[in-house]
This record gives C-alpha cells, sequence and structure tokens, in this order.
C-alpha cells in the first residue's frame, strides 16, 4: 500500500492537482476518501454471537485522525502532507464535528465503539442521524441562543447502504433508510459500523432558533436530538424518534440474523442488544411483536428477548428515569400496546408489588422497569452508582433480581483522550514505559516510578506548559487573551444544577471580592467553563447568564483581570474538549455526591496529567481509591449524607446562607454591580432559588470547597510537588481505558 500514491491519485481524479498546490479543502476530501476506501477493505469482525448497541446517542467527535489512527497511518499521512507544505490539525478543522450526543452518555457510547472494534469483537452501534443535531450555542447579551447545527454535507463519513425498513407507526408507515459510518478498530484490523437511521426528507433547518411545528412529525423524525420537550408535542415526538429507532433496529437484527444463516428462535443465542439507557427501550416490545410475526409463541419470543437484551442505567435522577403515558404509545404504535399489557401482566403475576410494575395505576408505562423485568443483565456506570441504584433506587428490583445487577465502571478510549489530542504526553510516555502502553493501558501505571526522576520531571511539567501555551494562543485567535503562566481551572460539562457551576461561580465572586479588598490569590487563575444548557431549563440558563456577566465584570477590571479570568467557551463540544483537557491542571468534578452516575470527563483530565478537584461522587470515589488522597482534592458532604438529607429534608439553605461568609458570595449576585451589567429578573431567579430551595446543596458544600480549592492552587505553587500528582494521575488512569469496560462487558454481560 503506497499512502502516498494513493492520495494523490484520489487528488489528481478530483482536482487535477499535486498535493502541494491543493486547498486545505482538497486535502481534506481527499484523505476523506482515502480513508472511507481504507476503512472499506477492512473485514467485519467475527463471532457467533453479533452485539447491537442500541443509543439515542453517539458524540463522535470529528473522525479523521481518529480513524487515521485506527488504520495505523496517521504518522506516515502527517508526514506527507507536511513534506507538502499542509498540517494534519489544520486539515482537520475543515471536518465538521458530528452532532449526535449532548453529553456523557453519548461521548461513552462513542467510546465504546472504539473499543468493541479495536479489541475486535462483533460489534455495531445503532442510532439515528439527526440533521440539525444538538443545537448550536451562541451567547448574545451574555445569554445561550440556541440554532441548529447541521454537520451534514454532500461528502461525508456517511455511507449510503440502498437498505430501507419500513417503520409502522399510528399515522401510517415511514421509510427509515441506513446510512453507515465506518469505526475502524486500531491494532485488530477489523472494521465495525455505526448504523444511522434517518427518513427520506427531512424539514430544512428553521429560520429562527430552534422552533418548528413539532406536531409535522414525519420531517422531523431525525431533525433534531432531544427536540425540546418542554410541551406534550415535544415528548411525544420524542416517542416518535425512539419507535423510529427501534423499529427500524429490531428489522435490521433480524434481516442479518437471516443472512448469517439462523432462525429467529436461535436469536438469543446469536444476538446481544446493549439498552443504552431507556431511551431505546421500546426494543423490548418491538422485537416481541416481530417475533410474534415469524410465527414465534408468545412464550418463545419472550424468550429471546429477555436473553438478549441488556440494560445500561446512567441516572440516578428520578426525574430522568423515563416514563410515558401509554396514551402516547397508542398513538406512535398502537400495535404495541397489547403486546406491553402482556409484559406487565407476566411480570405482576410474578410480582404483585406495584413498584415493579410496568404500567402504573394511572396508565403509565416505566420504561426501566420493563428493561429489568425483560433484560438479562442490568448494570450501573460506577462503583457507587451501582451500589446507590441496588440500595435505592432499583432496591426492589435487586432484592428480586439480585443476580442480573453488576456495576460496569465507566472508561474512555485514551486513543482519543491521550494519544491523539496529547502527542506530547504520549511520546513522554512511549520513552518511559514504552509504546505498548498504546495497546494495553494497564502498562501506564509503570509511569509511577519515574515521579523521583528530574528529568521526566521537567519534561512533564514543560509539556503541560506547551499544551498550556497552544490553548491560549486558539483564545487569542478568538481575541480571548489569558496568562499560560496562570492555573488553569477547568469545569466543562453539561449545565445542570446538580453538577454545581453555580457552585464554581461563587468560588468566582469570593476571590473577586477578596483582590477588591487587596487579597490576592497565591497564584494567577483561569477560571474556564464549558458547557450547553437544555433550552427549557430555565435555571440552568440563569447560571450560564451568571458566570458570562461575572466574565465581562472581571475583564474590565483592570486591577482584578492579572489574578483571575474567566472564560466560558462557546459551543462546548468534543473539538474544544480536546483542546482543553490536555492544557488543564485542575479538573472541577464537584458534583452533589449520589448525583453523578459516573462522570468520564474526570477521567480524560486524569489521564492527561489534571489533578481533580471533586467530591466523592460517581467514579470520583474509584479515582481517589487509585491515586490516593494526596494526589485528588476531595472535599464536601458525602453521598450517604446527602440521601439521607433527602430522605428526612432537613437540609435547609436559609441556614448557610444566613452565615456572613456565604451571604456575602450570594448576595453579590443581587448587587448594583451586577444588575448594572445582567438582567436583573435572571440574576434575582438564581438568588432566590440558592437562598430558599437549593435543590442540589451548593451552600451546604461551598465552604469547604473554597478552602480546598485555595489549598489546591496553593499547592500548585510547589512545583515539583505539584509535578508529581500529574504523573501520578497520569501512570493510575490506565484502569479508566474502555478496552477495560469493554472487556468486562464482553466477560460479564455480551460473550461475542
Ligand atoms: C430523558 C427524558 C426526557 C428527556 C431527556 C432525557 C434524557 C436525555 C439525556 C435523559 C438522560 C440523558 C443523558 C444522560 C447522561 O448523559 N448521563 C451521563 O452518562 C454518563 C455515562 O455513563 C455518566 O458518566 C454521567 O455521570 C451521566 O450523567
Amino acid at each position: 500500500m503506497d499512502i502516498k500514491k494513493d492520495l494523490q491519485e484520489i487528488l489528481t481524479k478530483r482536482c487535477k492537482r499535486e498535493l502541494k498546490d491543493c486547498t486545505t479543502e482538497e486535502v481534506y476530501y481527499g484523505l476523506l476518501e482515502l480513508t472511507q476506501k481504507l476503512c472499506a477493505q477492512r473485514p467485519a469482525a467475527k463471532g457467533e454471537r453479533k452485539l447491537y448497541y442500541f443509543s439515542a446517542e453517539f458524540l463522535m467527535g470529528k473522525l479523521l485522525s481518529n480513524n487515521l489512527l485506527a488504520l495505523g497511518i496517521f504518522d506516515q499521512v502527517s508526514a506527507i502532507l507536511s513534506e507538502a507544505g499542509h498540517d494534519l490539525s489544520l486539515v482537520e478543522e475543515v471536518e465538521p464535528e458530528p452532532s449526535l450526543g449532548n453529553g456523557g452518555l453519548g461521548r461513552l457510547a462513542a467510546c465504546f465503539l472504539d473499543s468493541i472494534a479495536a479489541l475486535g469483537l462483533q460489534g455495531d452501534g445503532v442510532g439515528l442521524n439527526y440533521h440539525y443535531g444538538l443545537f448550536r450555542q451562541k451567547f448574545e447579551s451574555n445569554k445561550q441562543k440556541e440554532l441548529p447545527n447541521p454537520w451534514i454535507e454532500k461528502e461525508s463519513w456517511l455511507i449510503p447502504t440502498g437498505v430501507t425498513f419500513k417503520v409502522p407507526f399510528g399515522f401510517g408507515t415511514v421509510d427509515a433508510v441506513l446510512w453507515d459510518i465506518a469505526i475502524p478498530g486500531a491494532h485488530s484490523g477489523v472494521a465495525n459500523k455505526l448504523h444511522l437511521f434517518d427518513t427520506k426528507l427531512t424539514a430544512p433547518a428553521p429560520e429562527v432558533g430552534i422552533d418548528f411545528d413539532k406536531t409535522d412529525v414525519e420531517s422531523h423524525l431525525t431533525a433534531f436530538l432531544y427536540p425540546d420537550d418542554s410541551d406534550d408535542n415535544g415528548r411525544l415526538l420524542r416517542v416518535y424518534q425512539q419507535y423510529f429507532m427501534v423499529s427500524a433496529g429490531a428489522q435490521l437484527i433480524l434481516k442479518e440474523l437471516e443472512e448469517r444463516g439462523y432462525k429467529p428462535e436461535e436469536l438469543c443465542q446469536h444476538v446481544a442488544i446493549q439498552i443504552n439507557d431507556t431511551h431505546p427501550s421500546l426494543i423490548i416490545p418491538e422485537l416481541t411483536r416481530l417475533l410474534l410475526e415469524r410465527g414465534l409463541t408468545m412464550d418463545q419470543a419472550l424468550h429471546q428477548v429477555a436473553h438478549a437484551c441488556a440494560y445500561t442505567n446512567h441516572t440516578i435522577l428520578a426525574e430522568a428515569l423515563e416514563k410515558w403515558p401509554m396514551s402516547f404509545l397508542r398513538k406512535v404504535a398502537p400495535q404495541l400496546e397489547s403486546i406491553i399489557r402482556e409484559l406487565d401482566r407476566r411480570a405482576k403475576l410474578v410480582f404483585p408489588n406495584p413498584q415493579l410494575a410496568i404500567i402504573d395505576e394511572n396508565d403509565t408505562v416505566h420504561m426501566a422497569r420493563m428493561d429489568i423485568h425483560y433484560g438479562y443483565s442490568v448494570n450501573g456506570v460506577a462503583a457507587l452508582h451501582t451500589e446507590i441504584l441496588m440500595r435505592n433506587e432499583l432496591k426492589p428490583f435487586a432484592d428480586v433480581y439480585k443476580e442480573k445487577f453488576n456495576n460496569k465502571t465507566n472508561g474512555i478510549t485514551l486513543r482519543r483522550w491521550l494519544e491523539a489530542c496529547n502527542p506530547r504526553l504520549a511520546n513522554l510516555l512511549d520513552e518511559c514505559v514504552g509504546p505498548e502502553w498504546r495497546k494495553d493501558a494497564s502498562r501506564l501505571d509503570r509511569f509511577t516510578s519515574f515521579c523521583g526522576d528530574g528529568q521526566v520531571l521537567a519534561q512533564m511539567y514543560e509539556i503541560k506548559r506547551a499544551n498550556k501555551i497552544d490553548l491560549s494562543n486558539t483564545f487569542s485567535r478568538m481575541g480571548i487573551s489569558v496568562d499560560p503562566y496562570s492555573v488553569y481551572d477547568i469545569q466543562v460539562k453539561r449545565l445542570h444544577e446538580y453538577k454545581r457551576q453555580q457552585m464554581n461561580a461563587l468560588y468566582v465572586i469570593q476571590k473577586y471580592l477578596d483582590i477588591k479588598e487587596g487579597k490576592f490569590p497565591s497564584q494567577p487563575i483561569t477560571v474556564i467553563f464549558g458547557a450547553k444548557a437544555a433550552p427549557a431549563y430555565t435555571m440552568a440558563k440563569h447560571i450560564i447568564h451568571l458566570i458570562l456577566c461575572l466574565r465581562q465584570l472581571i475583564e474590565n477590571d483592570p486591577i482584578v483581570r492579572p489574578w483571575l479570568r474567566v472564560v466560558m467557551v462557546e459551543n462546548y463540544n468534543v473539538s474544544w474538549a480536546e483542546k482543553l483537557i490536555p492544557a488543564c491542571d485542575i479538573s472541577e468534578q464537584i458534583s452533589l455526591a449520589s448525583k453523578e452516575a459516573s462522570g468520564t470527563g474526570n477521567m480524560k483530565f486524569m489521564a492527561n496529567g489534571a489533578v481533580t478537584l471533586g467530591t466523592m461522587d460517581g467514579a470520583n470515589v474509584e479515582i481517589a481509591q487509585l491515586v490516593g488522597h494526596e494526589n485528588i482534592y476531595t472535599f464536601g458532604a458525602s453521598s450517604n449524607q446527602v440521601i439521607e438529607m433527602y430522605a428526612k429534608y432537613s437540609y435547609h439553605a436559609e441556614d448557610y446562607y444566613n452565615r456572613p461568609a456565604i451571604r456575602r458570595l450570594v448576595d453579590f449576585i443581587l448587587s448594583p454591580t451586577m444588575f448594572a451589567i445582567g438582567d436583573e429578573n435572571s440574576l434575582r431567579a438564581l438568588w432566590y432559588d440558592l437562598t430558599t430551595k437549593d435543590w442540589f446543596k451548593a451552600l451546604l458544600d461551598v465552604e469547604e470547597y473554597i478552602r480546598v480549592r485555595d489549598q489546591a492552587i496553593f499547592d500548585y505553587g510547589n512545583r515539583s510537588g505539584w509535578v508529581k500528582k500529574m504523573m501520578i494521575n497520569t501512570a493510575r488512569s490506565g484502569f479508566f481505558s474502555s478496552d477495560r469496560t469493554i472487556s468486562q462487558y464482553n466477560r460479564d454481560i455480551w460473550h461475542l
């Protein structure tokens, strides 16, 4: 294989020019074509059993570098380009980022596909091809505005398959058109697929904002990810999307089963279906229905389904556990009603306890309950999360189905989140522990033994500095100036009150007020945020407003600015994460204990040598165990304390607001200084919520948070001590490789 020749041939055909004379765009599309060809030449993974990973989200990120790495030709292509005067990182800028996910759950699905292919396992993803994706975020007057995010171009990673299925909705049949994205596996030589279903016609993007006629279902089935569900039509559209995905997906499974030479009554020997949260749960009644159509009895069909399906829970927030009125389901897919009633009837025969009922007394269908009764595995995504599920939210189920419950602590693909995004650190690791870590992440552990090596310590420090300078250059191209010698303290994740960006903002207020009084921090600090708020989530938008107002205030204050800066990146996405994470010093993971199922950003930061400042929540608990208490900063109420406070209603925000040190911070939100910048109504609404309700207990933990954060920033000043912490974090991050996670899924659940 002569890559240089192949690329030149493609370019000659496309634009009749030498590589060195091509524009950056021409090089990108040439490389896209070349990469697609190489992926197509790879065989699919083989095996007796095939996994279908069903997810409403796949947050893939840009694919060019990732795929070149997986194909093993990244360095070669990079060299060919630079020889001709091109820069691969600039070429990659041309690629639009697919916009098929919100956050953690979608990015996890993407990491999993990467690892499944790298381990040579036979498993494909199944999802939807949202044309305008998750909205694009813009800031105007210090507020979030939502815009459509069209990302599909004439030439893209999407491959037409010519396969269509008919999806029978209550209002009529809609064709589901199948598109594939190739998923080449690193080191394995195989390529799996991400199957994305689409309609034949999608309405054009709205002219203003992201509002559209939600009753025009057919032309919006694959328009947006999670259209605003603040009203019934929006909620109904979500159910239409879900049924569209699972009906087409179930038909694909049965088609491939037949092509592999097996009969429908052999399904569960040859198929595993992972249900990623409850969004794809209708696969259970739909697959049952299709098996009945193929002549199986109800007993036989349910046996197959219940031994093929496995469910992953990603949340303990009660309000996020999906349940749909039967009237919705009847409207979307009337043919499912009798099946769901039968599933419920059978479950009730065995378990009369109403807490276990699929259909409750209001005729509402509880998706997770259906998954647990008719799936053979239920897993949480971090040790603490699984424990809480079994002890609290899902206790009645864990009591009767103990053997189904298991934990699979999340992971991340270090190929994207270390090799590709932080080549400097990857090279140092090659030198220290040998390049084998790229295939076997547990080898990273050997990096620990270099903690006393002055030369390696210096290199580690220089790498972080270089990454920080890269980021400050990126910022300055956008007109944002930051001091690369300051501490980079970063919180990037979806905006949610439980993640407590508002508590981080209170810290900023404390520093601002202190500096105004002449008390300077031990180091200059740059506080970086990135977060999108769901369009209908008002309180989240108030928090964004507060952060943006603080940014403006500080930016215009020449006394404060040298010591404290706030940056909020617009439209935070995977590409931003790849630039921010390698440059981070302090990783903010400050959710209210018991609320963050796992977190995966925490793992990415850790691998890149950031030190975690966090609560004992989700996977932070496992990070703390791995790095030891001297290499992480923890604070806050424990999950048990928090759970007890909720049970007893014993937390009262006023009690904390009445402490002068806290009142000083919270009341600043209502100061004339803030009103001069921001929207008084928005600031008042946030203040009122914090002082009277504060459901996620920011005021409970804020004092200790400030203390511990100040300590971390102080410790940062001890350079060699800090670099050792960085190194231990990188060294111990091997456990969080999604290759480990996927091996465990395969060993315990999928048996591919
Ligand atoms: C449900 C009903 C109605 C409307 C929307 C939804 C909905 C949408 C998205 C519910 C949940 C989600 C996404 C959840 C999510 O991203 N969870 C995260 O999953 C990560 C991977 O397991 C964990 O690391 C995070 O802790 C968890 O928050």
